[in-house]
């Protein structure tokens, strides 16, 4: 049995692929593979472990004879679920492993935004750290104010938690249905969309991108939003419209954002999102520690290893497969 690897991934699924006896091939090219290259290198394998790729209904159609496809990571937006099913491919997923590490990095920005510290760290660099003025450089402190999270699952709860741990936050929320469990523990409140905008101090994104959620963040939800609100997202870049979001801080109309996610991505270097000073943008690193990227590789190898013996994989995103 074989399994096609889209990129290097950490050892520690490599390690258990190879002790159940499967062989692998992975591409080790620093770019992505074109989608040739990747039914050819598919057509030889008997399972696909996907980092990254766009998984369209074409490809699943000229990669059919796939046992399993086992994703490098929780989100699945970038895999057409509806086409892998009728074509009765199992699909896994990593859910869990990588809610702390992701909602560190939401927190992360939160905080960097708030304190201008990137921005602040490159005007170092550029040999601006001159005369200090007691009115420069000011930024937001983040104790006691209000945590809107849209999308309170995982990754959602663990921010919430973070930020009532540091900064007592009041935690609010918007989902389609109530987070009990949350509401229990930290005394989070469901709002409609419209009020968690207009009662928020930090906005932040732990949604799926859906054709629910795709665009949400437009100019007319950050008019709704204070004028000292921050904006982050970790969760996917198309959730928020850039060219609106770059308005509202040029203009005023929201004070900062935090982004670990852009549309599209990369970012080009000289856009000017990078330039404002209440903007942080990291490389989509959410998942990106030791711990968390081992963790998925070896979620994504379990999915491969059960896949290839025709039993159920332990993580499956359509797991209608089953029932047909
Ligand atoms: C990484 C992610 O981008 O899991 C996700 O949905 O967005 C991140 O973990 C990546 O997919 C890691 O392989």
């Amino acid at each position: 049995m074989k399994v096609f690897i889209t990129r290097v991934i950490p050892e520690e699924g490599r390690k258990l692929l190879a002790e159940a006896g499967i062989e692998i091939q992975e591409w080790k090219e620093k770019r992505a593979l074109t989608q040739e290259e990747l039914i050819l290198n598919c057509s030889t394998a008997d399972a696909l472990l996907s980092v990254s790729t766009r998984l369209d209904a074409d490809f699943l159609k000229a990669a059919a004879h796939l046992k399993v496809i086992a994703l490098h990571s929780v989100g699945f937006d970038h895999v057409d679920i509806e086409a892998a099913t009728a074509l009765n491919i199992p699909i896994g997923n990593t859910p869990g492993v990588l809610s702390n590490a992701t909602a560190d990095t939401a927190f992360l920005l939160m905080l960097a935004t708030s304190r201008k510290a990137f921005y602040l760290h490159k005007s170092i660099e550029k040999g601006d750290w001159g005369f200090f003025e007691p009115t420069a450089n000011l930024g937001i402190e983040l104790r006691g104010k209000t945590l809107g999270i849209f999308g309170l699952g995982k990754i959602g709860l663990e921010m919430a938690r973070c930020c009532k741990a540091a900064f007592g936050m009041k935690v609010i929320y918007h989902n389609r249905t109530r987070n009990e469990a949350a509401e229990l523990e930290l005394g989070a409140k469901w709002l409609p969309f419209e009020a968690l905008l207009q009662q928020s101090d930090v906005v932040s994104v732990h949604t799926a991108l859906t054709p629910e959620t795709e665009g949400k963040f437009d100019q007319a939800a950050f008019q709704l939003m204070k004028s000292s609100a921050i904006f982050i997202n970790t969760a996917r870049g198309a959730i928020h419209q850039e060219d609106d979001l770059l308005q509202a801080l040029e203009a005023g109309t929201i004070w900062g954002a935090g982004l670990d996610v852009t549309n599209p991505e990369p970012m080009r270097p000289d856009h000017p999102l990078l330039k404002l000073p209440n903007v942080s943008v990291l490389p989509h690193i959410g998942s990106a520690t030791q711990e968390t990227r081992a963790a998925m590789s070896v979620l994504a190898a379990k999915n491969v290893i059960a896949g290839l013996k025709g039993e159920e994989i332990p993580f499956p995103v359509n797991p209608e497969v089953y029932a047909l």
